[in-house]
């Protein structure tokens, strides 16, 4: 009764107005399992491949029919009548139908769909919770969260070249706690931009989009907020900067340049690798930053090695672009000592399974996991369950505003609530 009758698959739209597809696994016995799924901007040169139309007359060559297609077509034959209860085995027959490296042929977005759908599909067959059916040991832990109240980068239309400034609430009691906390200097946020005239509006993942004139500034602002809601920054609340440095990384010049700075009549800066390092340096110094992504480019291999050895041991330093959640980059930044810390993003990959080895080579490389949304999302939760389910103490989702990103957040509070009878005492990660 575990057994797949059919998927189906159909384009819907991510939180941009981009096309993206919704999938649905139905099972002999009735039960379904769905699953939408999430599209980047500021993508990795190694991701696996989403595969668009390229058709001029649909969404700008953005449609996904053809993925969609490869859903009902190949895949639906391939997978028909095997069970949901074995993940591995439908992954694996995927990525053999595929057969290429980037996933290619029938694209990551589709068989990504596929593989979620099917998961969900195998909870509801068990009638568990997805966090639980996709757990590897049952422990369970609720994630500190991640918050990115200020966007900058490709994912606002302002001046700042990092694209996420989030705040971290690792001392709160519980994560409705940290929810609250997150919540509170979010509107705190808003209300010091607004007594010095700046724009509210907010970004791709629901954070204010100011046109700011430096990171200090940006910084600054961030730490009265905190003050403003009544918390401590450093022991309460500290802060995590995704710079998302291939964005601005110039190729030629082999410089991080601020674009965006200049563009808006800024003062604007070039760093050589070496500043650019010395500069998060005097950031670190002078904020409660505890946590950086992809502060340099990523194949810039030499440059993440002297930050991993400036701030490695004090800081959390982690690999997005540059790990692209593959475990074949993973291990080239283990066995060279680049970074302390990946970050999860299953699309970059492509499979639950894949994602699942991933965070396992990590946990035994002692390198820390922060499961990730993209910053085009949907309703769709997953992530909530997937970092409660491995326990890895850390999610970035994104802002205090918007639904892509607050689905997530609210997914969370029902795992919490559901938990909370359970013996363990502490279920949040503090730190
Ligand atoms: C990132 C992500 C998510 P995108 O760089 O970490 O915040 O952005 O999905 O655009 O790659
Ligand atoms: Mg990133």
């Amino acid at each position: 009764m575990s057994e797949i009758k059919e998927i189906t698959a159909l384009e819907i739209l991510d939180s941009r107005g981009t096309p993206t597809i919704y999938c649905e696994v139905t099972l002999s016995s009735g039960i379904q399992g769905f699953s939408m799924v999430p599209s980047g901007a500021s993508t990795g040169e190694h991701e696996a491949l989403e595969l668009r139309d390229k058709d001029p007359n649909r969404y700008f060559g953005k449609g996904v029919l053809k993925a969609v297609a490869n859903i009902n077509g190949p895949i639906n034959e391939l997978l028909k009548g095997q069970s949901v209860l074995d993940q591995r085995s439908i992954d694996e027959a995927m990525i053999s139908l595929d057969g290429t490296k980037s996933k290619s042929k029938l694209g990551a977005n589709s068989i990504l769909g596929v593989s979620l759908a099917v998961a969900r599909a195998a909870a509801n067959f068990k009638k568990m919770p997805l966090f639980e059916s996709i757990s590897p040991d049952k422990n369970y832990l609720l994630p500190t969260p991640m918050m990115n109240i200020l966007n900058g980068g490709a994912h606002a239309d302002n001046s700042l070249d990092f694209q996420e400034f989030m705040i971290r609430p690792f001392n709160a009691p519980t994560f409705a706690e940290a929810l609250r906390w997150g919540s509170e200097i979010f509107y705190s946020l808003r209300s010091l931009l607004k007594e010095k005239n700046h724009v509210v509006s907010v970004g791709d993942e629901g954070g204010f989009a100011p046109n700011l004139s430096s990171d200090e500034e940006s910084l600054d602002f961030i730490l009265k907020a905190i003050e403003k809601a009544g918390l401590r920054p450093k022991t309460d609340v500290s802060i995590a900067l995704d710079c998302a440095a291939s964005e601005f990384f110039d190729k030629e010049s082999k410089t991080y340049i601020e674009k965006k700075k200049k563009l808006s009549g800024h003062s604007f800066l070039s760093r050589t690798a070496k500043e650019q390092v010395e500069h998060l340096q005097k950031l670190c110094k002078n904020y409660p930053i505890d946590s950086i992504e992809d502060g340099l480019d990523e194949n810039d291999w030499e440059g993440w090695k002297s930050l991993t050895q400036s701030l490695g041991k004090e800081i959390q330093i982690v690999g997005d672009d540059i790990f692209v959640t593959n475990p074949e980059f993973l291990q080239k930044g283990i066995d060279s000592d680049i970074g302390n810390s990946i970050l999860i993003k299953l699309n970059q990959i492509g499979t639950l399974t894949e994602t699942l080895d991933t965070m396992a080579l990590a946990k035994k490389s002692n390198y820390k996991c922060v499961v990730s949304h993209r910053s085009g999302e949907t309703e769709d939760s997953f992530i909530a369950d997937l970092s409660v389910a491995t326990a890895c103490g850390q999610i970035k989702t994104g802002s205090l505003s918007r639904s892509d990103r607050i689905a997530k957040y609210n997914r969370l509070l029902q795992i919490e609530h559901l938990l909370s009878d359970s013996s363990k005492e502490n279920l949040f990660y503090h730190k």
